[in-house]
């Protein structure tokens, strides 16, 4: 590491931890402090790109926002430093008696985004759970596109995976804005623009699907402005067409699909002129689309974002969705070549094959509150409120929330809080004063990213579109007197201090001596084929795409067949079949009635970046986007505040045109907001959407996945 040379101005490359694009960077460090941070033009992937909010890292670490204690919340809620070492005593002698009174289930871990960045944290929370036997872990997938985990469940996935962009000659974009959110399934990470306009030079189709014409759908050849929350009607419309036209890939099908006519029949009703009405688009918009997705070669794809997966229906839509590039037979093929190759990961031989649908979650125990018990090793997030609040056997007494602020970004804010404020116990890893940590009996103060040795972010799939890996040396240390420490620190201090047995990388790990990060990161890829030194050693970065690409080999005979149509899709699918088309319906609520949608603001991730100065200049609170048309209607001006009102809560809103919209639609961005959220504290703090959301009303099947897009919300002058 580097962090030893406080007196020299210096560089050092590194790459960047504030979205999952990764972008290589270099940092120059003055005194030991970030002085300046720029793109790494040397770089494989991203090649000199970074965009604003990850150039603003130097206001993070050096900011007058970060907190720097170990703090402890007295009686009166006020916030008091405390000795680090006596902070953890505390804590593991609470645990350790809720553990001996409720068993260890009571005790969970909340990782974050900022956790997920975070490669030595992300390890430990699992190494701590597994050795204090709990299941409680929940993340923010499960409030993510979790119904992406539903659909490989239900419907089987391609082992090969999908044609990747540089290779694709049409993608079918849905809900996702890849442009601004660098977050695509893998396919459009760093320097998005670039890599789109490449492929669209290339001769790449782009269809995007979405209630908003976004940076993304700008360079499409054709644009679908549905309604929201109509995805699962639209994907089924598609899908009637191309089965219809006989353009799907039959032998294809013939060998890896079950249920074809089954699907057939069950999207029959869905007709472009019916799709038209209930999505509110152009029939023949719809049949272009159809047209040019299914085209006679197989080098297409389908990606989906937020938008589709948090809309109601969401696993039906995303079930329906991956379900056209099944019948049109759209993956890679044996022969051809694997672009990316997780070097973190195993070595993997991959195959033209299906993995086989287990639904996973059926061989579990139900969750007690919604949903299922388990989805993939994590319990669902939009029930945790309500396993804190519940009492019983598996009621949750303690939770440690690393890297996430989910008292803003859980659904249902009021119930959250209320949860939160109940606790036995609530510790809290952050460099702010979130408004979660504000609710904590305890905040530790973690190191920021360029002051920790780490690895790029590894979850088992590729996530990225290229195979490198890279070493990031801790380029500073913490501000000196400060508390700061690294995050798996918290974990490894309170299994010392509980006696428990840990492991890290497959092998015991002593907790009478403090290992240093790089010997836990060295640990981690005892699986892998690299080294931690051959990954320092090959200037910080490895990148072994082009040398060593991998050839899809051919199917296994154990191979398993996609189900297109099992029994609660196709029931679904029926249920909507029936539905009235309420939305058509004028009534006396109509001139004010909005669907609001999630948006995602380029220059903060979540709330990653709200407490630095330049960025909350640009962006001081998340407005109400509305078209300048609906605006004009309602009488309203920019900048006017609004009350926004749903079903089962109400925020107020800063309104601002944006003419990309649909008519009708509405779209704010989320985790903005402190606790009490007043109107006064709109300007300061922006307004949480989360108040808007009840987890127990409007929710998928299986995920508990509550409604946070597509929500009905009136709209009137404050
Ligand atoms: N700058 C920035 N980047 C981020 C983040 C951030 O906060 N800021 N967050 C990161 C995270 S955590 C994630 S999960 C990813 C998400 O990445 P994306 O999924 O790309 O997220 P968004 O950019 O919000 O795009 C969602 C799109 O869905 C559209 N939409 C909303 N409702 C519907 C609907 O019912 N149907 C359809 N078809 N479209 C709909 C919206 O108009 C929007 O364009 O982004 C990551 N990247
Ligand atoms: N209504 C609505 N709700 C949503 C969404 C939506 O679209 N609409 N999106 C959902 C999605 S996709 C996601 S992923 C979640 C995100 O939910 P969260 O993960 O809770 O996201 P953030 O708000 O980004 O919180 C990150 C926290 O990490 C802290 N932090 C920053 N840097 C560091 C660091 O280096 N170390 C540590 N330990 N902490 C750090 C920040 O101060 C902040 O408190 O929100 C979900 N909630
Ligand atoms: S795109 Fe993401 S990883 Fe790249 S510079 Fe911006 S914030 Fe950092
Ligand atoms: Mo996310």
């Amino acid at each position: 590491m580097n962090a030893s040379k406080p007196e020299q101005v210096y560089e050092v490359r590194s790459f960047c931890r504030t979205c999952i694009a990764a972008c290589g960077v270099v940092l120059t460090i003055d005194q030991g402090r970030i002085a300046g941070i720029r793109g790494d033009k040397a770089h494989p992937v991203s090649q000199g790109y970074a965009c604003f909010k990850g150039l603003q890292a130097m206001d993070a670490h050096h900011g007058a926002a970060r907190q720097l204690h170990t703090l402890r919340r007295a009686d009166d809620g006020s916030m008091a430093r405390v000795g680090t070492q006596a902070a953890l005593d505390d804590i593991a002698a609470r645990l350790a008696a809720i553990i001996a009174r409720d068993g260890p289930d009571a005790v969970a871990l909340f990782r974050g985004t900022a956790a997920f960045h975070n490669s030595t944290a992300f390890r430990m929370h699992g190494e701590f759970l597994r050795a204090l036997g709990s299941s409680s872990l929940y993340t923010t997938l499960t409030i993510d596109q979790s119904a992406k985990y539903i659909a490989a469940g239900r419907l089987g996935s391609w082992h090969a995976g999908q044609v990747h962009v540089d290779t694709a000659e049409v993608l079918l974009v849905f809900g996702c804005n890849p442009l601004v959110s660098h977050s695509a399934g893998g396919m459009l990470v760093s320097d998005p623009t670039r890599r789109l306009k490449a492929a669209k030079a290339r001769g790449l189709k782009l269809i995007v699907v979405d209630p908003r014409q976004t940076e993304t759908a700008h360079h499409a050849d054709i644009f679908l402005q549905p309604l929201p929350g109509q995805d699962h009607v639209v994907a089924a419309g598609l899908l009637r067409l191309v089965l219809e036209a006989g353009r799907h890939d039959a032998a294809f099908c013939a060998l890896h699909v079950d249920g074809l006519d089954m699907l057939r029949r069950a999207v029959d009703p869905f007709t472009p002129d019916e799709v038209a009405l209930r999505a509110g688009i152009d029939a023949g918009a719809l049949r272009a689309a159809a047209d040019m997705f299914a085209v006679a070669s197989r080098h297409g794809a389908v990606i989906t974002g937020t938008g589709t997966d948090m809309a109601p229906r969401s696993n039906l839509a995303e079930h329906l969705i991956q379900c056209l590039d099944v019948v049109c037979g759209h993956f890679k093929r044996a022969g051809e070549t694997m672009p990316h190759h997780d070097p973190l990961q195993p070595p993997v031989t991959w195959h033209a094959d299906v993995v086989a649908p287990t639904r996973p979650w059926e061989a579990l125990p139900p969750s007690r509150i919604r949903g299922v018990g388990q989805l993939y090793g994590e319990k669902l997030t939009a029930t945790l409120a309500d396993e804190i609040l519940t009492p019983g056997p598996g009621q949750i007494k303690a939770l440690i929330v690393d890297g996430a602020n989910i008292a803003n970004s859980v659904p249902d804010k009021a119930r959250m809080l209320q949860a939160l404020r109940s606790l036995e116990l609530l510790v809290v890893i952050d460099p702010y004063l979130s408004t979660t940590a504000g609710q904590a009996h305890y905040v530790f103060s973690p190191k920021l990213q360029y002051e920790r040795d780490d690895l790029p972010l590894t979850l088992g799939r590729p996530l990225y579109p290229d195979a490198w890996t890279q070493y990031a040396p801790a380029a500073i240390a913490p501000p000196a007197g400060s508390d700061v420490m690294d995050d798996w620190q918290v974990f490894f201090e309170l299994a010392g201090r509980l006696g428990l047995a840990m492991q890290y990388g497959g092998k015991p790990l002593a907790l009478d001596r403090l290992p240093t990060s790089e010997e836990l990161l060295a640990r981690g890829l005892h699986k892998t084929r690299l080294t931690l030194e051959a990954i320092q050693q090959s200037p910080g970065l490895i990148w072994d795409g082009r040398n060593r690409p991998a050839i899809v080999q051919p199917a296994r005979p154990q191979a398993g067949r996609f189900a297109v149509a099992p029994p609660d899709v196709v029931a679904e699918l029926g249920e909507v079949a029936a539905e009235p088309l309420a939305h058509l319906k004028a009534d006396e609520t109509a001139k004010t009635a909005f669907h609001l949608i999630v948006r995602r603001m380029r220059d903060v991730n979540g709330s990653i970046g709200m407490e630095s100065e330049s960025i909350r200049q640009r962006n001081p609170y998340n407005p109400l986007h509305m078209n300048p048309a609906d605006l004009e209607r309602m009488g309203l001006a920019t900048d006017q505040k609004v009350h926004v009102r749903a079903q089962y809560g109400a925020i107020v809103g800063i309104v601002r045109p944006d003419a990309t919209l649909r008519g009708g639609v509405v779209s704010m961005s989320h985790n903005w907001g402190r606790a009490d959220n007043e109107p006064d504290s709109y300007e300061r703090h922006g307004a949480s959407t989360n108040l808007l959301v009840r987890n127990d009303r409007v929710f998928e099947a299986i995920n508990a996945m509550p409604r946070m897009s597509a929500i009905p919300v009136t709209i009137e002058a404050y």
